[in-house]
């Protein structure tokens, strides 16, 4: 029997379960580059030439061991334009008895393949996407009958799973968190080790052509690609990571500084995403270098936590709540995204280093997405659709199943708490706390009203108020309600003035 394997351009791995029963004498594997993967929204650059440079590399290593691939160029001829299409192409001209696919990792994809096997008239079998640890069916299992959801419970039972930093059933070194002494800024004149990079071969070079010529009007910086685009390049970039990066990346977790996109990051999250990487193997490398004591307990727990924890989690909890996760919007918030998240042009420092780093590497850390770009967006009440669709887009990582409940559940608190116990809002004295933003920046953070006042100040306050009753029952948001109510509350109606101030001028356009 002649089996049809289909490979997506997240799932470049032999070990992807869909392999599983390939023989290479009779089977064969279809791979395309199509216009709806890469514009059902219009990608940065990066992405694209990322994601059809790693597929191109991937083709090419399969077919020099012999594996019978047939791939479509972007613009090839013969290109359907979707995946859909291409498939029912070949399989007009080929005989093939079942199409095998491990399961897409976007809803919307799922959805679209589903419906192929009474479309084709063809046996099509869904395998598992054993790019995580936990199946599906764990999370779930896990969920049943709990009333709240917090990742913080999931990734203990993980640990205990996998073993991963374990002394039988408990924690080494007697915690499951070190999240404490993952809080530092950097100190003044640190010198920062530089991200791995790679120069572009002749396959990366004509996909960035290619990129340059079909997708100018998307957003993003083509020059300086320097991403890894074949596994072992990636290993590379992990490598390097544990050697000169995971030491101190607990300590400087958090931090942000001027003109510093890479920071003590792994920047693996491309490669984890596309299949490229197994997190197994990214485990493997950290929890060892603990072992041979070249990283301490606070960096490795707080790598092991965002990659066992925080991944496996949001992937369970995205497919355990679409396809009506969505379109949530509990704070009913409605204001288009501002013209700076495409342009970076706006006074606030900390929102344009962002803006402009991201506009240049499709990445930005963690807390820049979430104490950054999210926390303005929260405070400023912007439409939760336009704040997916732009995460969605700007960052080379980024697929729904991991966007999603990043962006509506921890950022936008659209979800009502399912993700997070309480908002993450902030006023710019946490951004001050954890980078050099403010010294340089046109507003002072001190000030908490007037012109020079920082937006993030009187926003953050305004915010609360305006959601009081939303959150007024939320024991974790009580404190910070007594402080309102302490406050002066002359002040208090001089930040809502200038809230409301700053907030039409960000409705019309006008630089802010
Ligand atoms: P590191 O800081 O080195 O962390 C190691 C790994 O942990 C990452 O590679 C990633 O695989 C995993 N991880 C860390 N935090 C999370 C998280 N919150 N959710 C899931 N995995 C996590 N991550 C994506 O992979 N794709 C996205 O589209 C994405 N969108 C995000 C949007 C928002 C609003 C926020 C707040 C976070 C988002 N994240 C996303 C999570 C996180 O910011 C990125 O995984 C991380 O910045 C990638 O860089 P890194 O590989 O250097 O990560
Ligand atoms: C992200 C992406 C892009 C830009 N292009 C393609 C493509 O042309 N062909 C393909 O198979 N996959 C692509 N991908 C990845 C898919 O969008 C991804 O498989 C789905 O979003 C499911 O996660
Ligand atoms: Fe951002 Fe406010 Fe600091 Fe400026 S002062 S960098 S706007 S937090």
């Amino acid at each position: 029997m002649t089996k049809l394997v289909i490979i997506l351009g997240d799932q470049l791995n032999t070990q992807m379960s869909s392999f599983e029963h390939f023989d290479k004498t009779q089977d064969c594997v279809l791979m395309a580059e199509v216009k709806q993967e890469a514009t059902y929204v219009k990608h940065h650059k990066k992405k694209i030439a990322f994601v059809f440079s790693a597929m191109r590399h991937f083709a090419k290593q399969l077919k020099s061991v012999g594996i019978n691939v047939n791939y479509t160029h972007y613009n090839d001829e013969e290109n359907k334009g979707s995946l859909t299409k291409q498939v029912e192409y070949f399989l007009s001209s080929n005989d093939i008895e079942q199409i095998i696919i491990s399961q897409p990792a976007e809803y919307r994809l799922l959805e679209e393949v589903n419906a192929w096997s009474d479309g084709f008239g063809i046996d099509v079998l869904i395998t598992e996407d054993n790019r995580f640890f936990a199946k599906q069916s764990y999370f779930e299992q896990w969920a049943k009958g709990r009333k709240q959801l917090r990742m913080e419970y999931f990734y203990r039972e993980m640990r205990k799973q996998t073993g991963y930093l374990m002394n039988g059933d408990k924690p080494i070194d007697g915690k499951w968190n070190f999240d404490a002494d993952n809080r530092n800024k950097l100190p003044k004149n640190h010198s920062l080790p530089q991200p791995t990079k790679f120069a572009a071969d002749k396959i990366t070079a004509e996909v960035i052509s290619l990129v340059q010529t079909e997708f100018s009007d998307h957003f993003g910086d083509i020059n300086d690609f320097h991403y890894a685009t074949t596994r072992q390049e990636a290993l590379v970039v992990l490598h390097e990571f544990v050697q000169e990066r995971l030491p101190l990346f607990g300590t400087y977790q958090d931090a942000m500084t001027q003109n510093e996109a890479w920071m003590y990051h792994s920047h693996v999250s491309f490669y984890l995403n596309t299949g490229m990487l197994l997190p197994k193997e990214v485990l493997d490398a950290a929890q060892a270098a603990y072992e041979k004591g070249d990283a301490p307990i606070n960096s490795v727990e707080g790598f092991i936590r965002q990659v066992l924890g925080w991944r496996e989690y949001v992937r369970g909890f995205y497919w355990h709540l679409m396809p009506d996760y969505k379109s949530q919007n509990f704070l009913e918030a409605k204001r288009a995204l501002p013209a700076f998240f495409w342009t970076s042009d706006t006074q606030m420092n900390c929102l344009s280093q962002c803006v402009s780093q991201t506009k240049q590497n499709a990445y930005a850390h963690h807390i820049q997405r979430l104490m950054v770009l999210g926390n303005f967006a929260l405070l400023a009440g912007l439409d939760p659709e336009q704040v997916n669709e732009w995460y969605l887009i700007v960052y080379a990582d980024a697929y729904e199943w991991v966007e999603l409940p990043n962006v509506s559940g921890m950022v936008l608190f659209a979800d009502g708490g399912q993700l997070a116990s309480k908002p993450y809002a902030a006023s710019g004295s946490y951004i001050n706390k954890m980078s050099d933003y403010c010294s340089h920046c046109h507003y002072s953070v001190k000030e908490k009203t007037g012109h020079q006042a920082c937006p993030f100040n009187y926003l953050y306050w305004d915010f609360l108020i305006r959601h009081k009753e939303k959150f007024k029952g939320n024991p974790r948001m009580s404190m910070i309600y007594s402080t309102l109510n302490k406050m002066d509350q002359q002040k208090v109606a001089q930040m809502q003035e200038d809230a409301h101030t700053f907030l039409i001028k960000l409705e019309a356009n006008e630089e802010v």
